[in-house]
C-alpha cells in the first residue's frame, strides 16, 4: 500500500481513511524535520535553497568550528536566531500541538532547534516544555556553559565584535545549546523517543530528508515494533520506502488534515 496517492497529492478519501486510522491509533508518535517550519520562513538545510547551500556544515556546525571560531559560529546562531524569531508557528505546529494537548497517547519527536512547536503549544494555553515534546537536537533559544555545563534561556542578541557570552558561574564561555555534528543526542531524550516509538502504532515522520542519524533511525523502532508509517513530504526520502504512506505535500496543509478532528469527508 507504500505511497497510495494521486499525481498532484493524497486523494481525500485517503486522507480521511488515515485521519480516522491516526484517531484511532493506541500509540502516535509524530517525528519532525526543517520542513514542518518551511512555511513559517525558517530556511531548511538541505534543499536547494537550504542553510547548507550556502554554509558548509562542518564550517559551523561541529565542536572543532566553535573551539576555532567561537566568534564566526555565535554570529551565525545569533543571526539565525533573530531571523527566526520574528517567524511564526504554522498550521502543521498548531495541529501538532492541539493533539499533544488533546490526547495522552501522542509523542512528537522534534529534530528542529527553532521553538515554534513550543511557540504553538503556548498559543494554545500549553506549555512550550511540554513533557511530551522530545528535543532531539536542543534549541536555538538557550545556551550551554562550555566549563560547568548550565544551561539557561538565551534570547538576547550578541555583538560578536565585544565579548562572546560567559557563564556568571564559572566564567566559561557559552555556546548555543544544539547537538552538532559528531555530538551525542540527550541521551535520556533519545531513549524515550525510541521507546515511545517502540510502544507506538503509527509514526508520523514530517518535513525530514531523513538522513541525520540517530533521529532518522526513531521511525524504524515503530515499524520493527509492527507499528506503520506514514510520511508527510513533497520530495521522497530514505524511509520513504518503509512508509505504508507517503503524502506528498506541504506539511501546514497535510498535518492539519491528518490530526485535524473533522469527521470523515468533512
Ligand atoms: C517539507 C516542506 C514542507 C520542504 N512540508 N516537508 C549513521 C549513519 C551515517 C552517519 C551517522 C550515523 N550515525 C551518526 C552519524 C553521524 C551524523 C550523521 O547523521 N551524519 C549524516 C548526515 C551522514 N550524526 C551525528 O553526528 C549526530 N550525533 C551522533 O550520532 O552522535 C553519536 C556519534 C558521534 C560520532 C560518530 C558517530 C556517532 C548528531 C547530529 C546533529 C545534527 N545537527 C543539526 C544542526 C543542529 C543545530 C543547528 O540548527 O545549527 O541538526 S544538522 C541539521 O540536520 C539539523 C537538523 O535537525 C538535521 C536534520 O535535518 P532535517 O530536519 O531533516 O532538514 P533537511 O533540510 O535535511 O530536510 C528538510 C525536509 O523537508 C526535506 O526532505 C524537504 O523535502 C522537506 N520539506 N518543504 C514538508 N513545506
Ligand atoms: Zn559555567
Amino acid at each position: 500500500m507504500t505511497g497510495r496517492e494521486g499525481p498532484i497529492g493524497p486523494e481525500p478519501d485517503l486522507l480521511s481513511s488515515l485521519r480516522h486510522r491516526v484517531a484511532a491509533a493506541r500509540g502516535l508518535v509524530i517525528l519532525t524535520g526543517a520542513g514542518v517550519s518551511a512555511e513559517s520562513g525558517v530556511p531548511t538545510f538541505r534543499d536547494t535553497d537550504g542553510v547548507w547551500s550556502r554554509f558548509r556544515p562542518e564550517d559551523l556546525a561541529t565542536p572543532e568550528a566553535f573551539r576555532s571560531d567561537p566568534a564566526r559560529v555565535w554570529e551565525w546562531y545569533d543571526l539565525r536566531r533573530r531571523a527566526i524569531a520574528t517567524c511564526e508557528p504554522n498550521a502543521g505546529h498548531r495541529a501538532i500541538a492541539k493533539a499533544l494537548l488533546r490526547r495522552e497517547n501522542v509523542t512528537l519527536v522534534t529534530q528542529n532547534v527553532d521553538g515554534l512547536h513550543g511557540r504553538a503549544m503556548m498559543e494554545l494555553g500549553g506549555s512550550p516544555a511540554h513533557p511530551r515534546i522530545l528535543e532531539l537536537h536542543g534549541t536555538l533559544f538557550r545556551v550551554r556553559c562550555s566549563g560547568c555545563q548550565q544551561e539557561v534561556p538565551h534570547v538576547e542578541p550578541v555583538d560578536v565584535s565585544r565579548l562572546l557570552p560567559h557563564c556568571g558561574e564559572c566564567g566559561g564561555l557559552f555556546r548555543p545549546a544544539v547537538v552538532w555534528f559528531g555530538e551525542m543526542l540527550p541521551e535520556q531524550t533519545l531513549d524515550t523517543a525510541f521507546r515511545r516509538a517502540s510502544e507506538a502504532e503509527i509514526c508520523i515522520v514530517a518535513g525530514t530528508s531523513a538522513v541525520v542519524h540517530p533521529a532518522a533511525s526513531v521511525p524504524l523502532a515503530t515499524l520493527r515494533a509492527g507499528g506503520r508509517l506514514i510520511e508527510v513530504n513533497p520530495e521522497p526520502t530514505p524511509l520513504s520506502s518503509h512508509a505504508e504512506w507517503t503524502l506528498r505535500g506541504p506539511s501546514a496543509v497535510l498535518l492539519p488534515a491528518l490530526l485535524g478532528e473533522e469527521a470523515a469527508g468533512a
